[in-house]
Order: structure tokens, then C-alpha cells, then sequence
């Protein structure tokens, strides 16, 4: 058998998606999601010049082969960019093996190891009282876990916080120059621990709660954040410094028991390795997408299992419906699993990526289509061309740059 036929579909149904399908010479088709936010087109150009034309005449069987080629066989390892195309690849080849085999892909991974994938929900408001009527909707549509994002008094916007009311898909990404906005961490320490203690007075002690930091602080000031909300019981406090620097989370580990997740913009497992074996977080984030697809998704989280850090994936808008399908395949056969996270897409999204998961009770459950049970409409993506549109930029009060 070999790959016939790949190619790049980017649409844009309200944000910008990155698709690849590979199509093999028998006619059966693989699809896997290459979007990162903001610099989409450099993943499109990344696999049509230097990966489609070696896929081509290739065995589609040979997963771990063809990863190994386009990782070790580019020279120039590791990258966001690099990374999201041969995610694709991958995601796109177990697509293709679970057709060829008639099962769904959970099953080539081990089959369930657990009934449904419980999913957290993103709940935004301008001010905490917006804030907690978003939490009541998603108490109200069965979630079990709420992360709670609310703006900042004193700063006109924030991170995580929605412009659109009603809407449950957040996008950050709001014009083809990014915006900026500007920040302040003292004013911020000041406010989120009453979020949180609105938060437990109202929901009680059974809704796992949780909130992103998203890269903003030192690891001092977050170890003071983790032990100020110690109180509510936090299920993670995620991102809470950049982490390049894998040893800062030495320093936020000694002062605080409120558990910490990061890693949504990791892609390999060199951005973890030390994270995870000195236990120094206890979720990590790493996706399908951007973590080289799921045989190095896996290899992440079969590293994490042995340390006692669980996954929590990244599951934004940005992450399209063939992510999802694919990160629900893995969330349900891996031992170690934490938490997923869910932000909805909207309606013209699904219509573009017809998908069979499903989502009950607070659960995501993967499809039971042989493969992902996932594709694109291709003459529906072909309606909503690309818009370029980018994540903001941050400074501080002074003018500083500071991290977004
Ligand atoms: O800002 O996905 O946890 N979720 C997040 C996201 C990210 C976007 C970036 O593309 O932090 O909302
Ligand atoms: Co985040």
C-alpha cells in the first residue's frame, strides 16, 4: 500500500484551521489537524514543501518509520512549526491504520481504560459575579471541572476573558496585527483569590475547579498565588510561569501544595523531561497537535505515568474538531489520565469537521467509527478563506514587554 495523495486544506469557519489528508492509493483516507494559532500558514507551507513530497509512494503502515524520518531525517529537530506538521503526519497515519484495521483508533492504543473522558469547561467573566453565572452554565450542562477566568479590576482586558458575551468559544486571536494589551501581577495577586473564594462559596466543594495563570508570573509570586488559594482546593493552577527554565518549578513546588499544570505550548518531550521526572508538576498539557501527534503524545504521557504526573491536554478553540477526535482516542486508553479540556467549537466549525465524539454528563466520549471518526467537509472549508489573525502582544504599565 502506499500514500497516493496529500494535501493542505486551510479554512477559516470563524478562526483559521490547518488540515492535512493523506488519501492512500486504495482510496482510504486519513485527516490530521496541523493549526497553530497565529502562524498557520508557516505549518501549510512547512508540509507542502518539505513533507508532501516524501509522503508520497510512502507505506501509509509505517507510522513510528515515517515519524522517525520526518523527525531525525529534517536535521533541524523540534519547533512548534516542525512539530505540528509531523503531528499531522502521524494523526493523519493512525486515521488510516484504524480504517484499514475497522476499529477506532482507542482501540490500536489498548482498547479503554476507562468509561468517559471527563472534560473541563472554560467559564469567563469582566467581573466575578459574570464569572459565576458562566460557572452555573457549565454546572448546568453536566461539567464536572470549570476553569475560571475573570478580568482584572483596574486593567482593561485580560487574558481568557471573552469580548463576545453568551458565546462559549473564547479566541484570543483578534486582528491580522496583533493588539496589545497591558498588564499588572500586583494587581492581579490581588484579585484572584476572591474569585476563588466566590467560586467555593457558591458551587461547594464537589466542582473541580481550576485557573490559568497563562505564563504570567515568576515563580516566586506563583508560589505565593498556589498558597493563597490553597484554601479552595484547586484541581491545577495552570501555566504558571513560562517554562523554558524546566528548574523554576523547583522554587514554586517548595511553598505550595496547590497542584500545578503547564505545557500547552510544549512539543517534544525535552520541554518536560525535567518537569516530569523531578515531579515538579503534576498535569501536563501537551496536545496531539503540538506535540508531534499521538505516537509522541504517548511517549509523553507513558514518561508522566512513571512520576505520577497526569495528562490534562490542552483543548482551546484554536485546536480543531480532528485534534479533539484525536486526543479523545488517547485520554480514554492511557493509565494516567487527568483531565481534558473542552472549549466548544462553534456551529460553522462542526459543520466544516463532521465528527463523532460526544459529550454526556460532563464526559467526552470518543467515536466508535473505525479510525478517528472524524473528516472535513472539504467544499463546505473551501467557502471560509484563510483571514490572518494573530495572538496579542502584553506589556506592563511601564510599556515593558511582558509575556502574553
Ligand atoms: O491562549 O489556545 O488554556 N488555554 C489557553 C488558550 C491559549 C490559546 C492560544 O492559541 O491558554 O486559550
Ligand atoms: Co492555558
Amino acid at each position: 500500500m502506499k500514500i497516493a495523495d496529500a494535501k493542505v486544506i486551510v479554512t477559516c469557519p470563524g478562526r483559521n484551521f490547518v488540515t492535512l489528508k493523506i488519501v492512500t492509493d486504495e482510496g482510504i483516507s486519513g485527516v490530521g489537524d496541523a493549526t497553530l494559532n497565529g502562524r498557520e500558514l508557516a505549518v501549510a507551507a512547512y508540509l507542502n514543501d518539505h513533507v508532501i513530497p516524501v509522503l508520497l509512494g510512502r507505506d501509509p503502515t509505517r507510522i513510528e518509520d515515517t515519524w522517525q524520518y520526518l523527525y531525525r531525517g529534517a536535521y533541524w529537530r523540534r519547533g512548534p512549526v516542525t512539530m505540528s506538521a509531523i503531528a499531522a503526519v502521524d494523526t493523519a497515519l493512525w486515521d488510516i491504520k484504524g480504517k484499514l484495521a475497522g476499529l477506532p483508533v482507542y482501540q490500536l492504543l489498548g482498547g479503554r481504560a476507562r468509561d468517559g473522558v471527563t472534560v473541563y469547561g472554560h467559564a469567563n467573566g469582566e467581573t466575578v459575579d459574570e464569572a459565576m453565572a458562566e460557572v452555573a452554565r457549565y454546572v448546568e450542562l453536566g461539567y464536572r471541572a470549570v476553569r475560571v477566568q475573570t478580568g482584572v479590576p483596574g486593567l482593561a482586558t485580560t487574558y481568557g476573558v471573552t469580548r463576545e458575551r453568551g458565546a462559549l468559544a473564547y479566541e484570543p486571536a483578534d486582528s491580522a496585527i496583533p493588539s496589545e494589551s497591558v498588564w499588572s501581577t500586583r494587581r492581579y495577586l490581588a484579585h484572584v483569590p476572591t474569585v476563588f473564594a466566590s467560586a467555593r462559596a457558591e458551587f461547594g466543594p464537589d466542582i473541580q475547579l481550576l485557573h490559568d495563570v497563562h505564563h504570567r508570573l515568576t515563580p516566586i509570586e506563583a508560589a505565593r498565588l498556589g498558597r493563597e488559594l490553597e484554601p479552595y482546593g484547586l484541581t491545577w493552577l495552570e501555566d504558571p510561569v513560562p517554562a523554558e527554565l524546566q528548574e523554576g518549578f523547583r522554587l514554586i513546588r517548595q511553598h505550595t501544595t496547590t497542584p500545578l499544570a503547564v505545557g500547552e505550548v510544549f512539543n517534544t518531550i525535552w520541554d518536560c523531561h525535567q518537569l516530569i521526572t523531578e515531579q515538579l508538576i503534576d498535569y501536563i498539557r501537551t496536545t496531539v497537535v503540538h506535540a508531534g501527534g499521538i505516537t509522541h503524545l504517548r511517549r509523553i504521557f507513558d514518561l508522566a505515568s512513571l512520576y505520577h504526573v497526569r495528562s490534562g491536554s490542552h483543548g482551546a478553540t484554536d485546536l480543531s474538531p480532528v485534534c479533539m477526535a484525536a486526543a479523545l482516542h488517547v485520554d480514554i486508553a492511557i493509565p494516567n489520565f487527568g483531565l481534558q479540556e473542552y472549549m466548544r467549537h462553534t456551529p460553522e466549525t462542526d459543520a466544516v469537521f463532521p465528527h463523532g465524539y460526544r459529550f454526556a454528563d460532563g464526559y467526552l466520549y470518543p467515536s466508535d467509527e473505525p479510525g478517528l471518526g472524524v473528516d472535513i467537509d472539504e467544499e463546505l472549508a473551501a467557502l471560509y478563506p484563510y483571514r490572518p489573525a494573530s495572538l496579542p502582544v502584553n506589556r506592563l504599565e511601564d510599556g515593558t514587554v511582558h509575556n502574553w
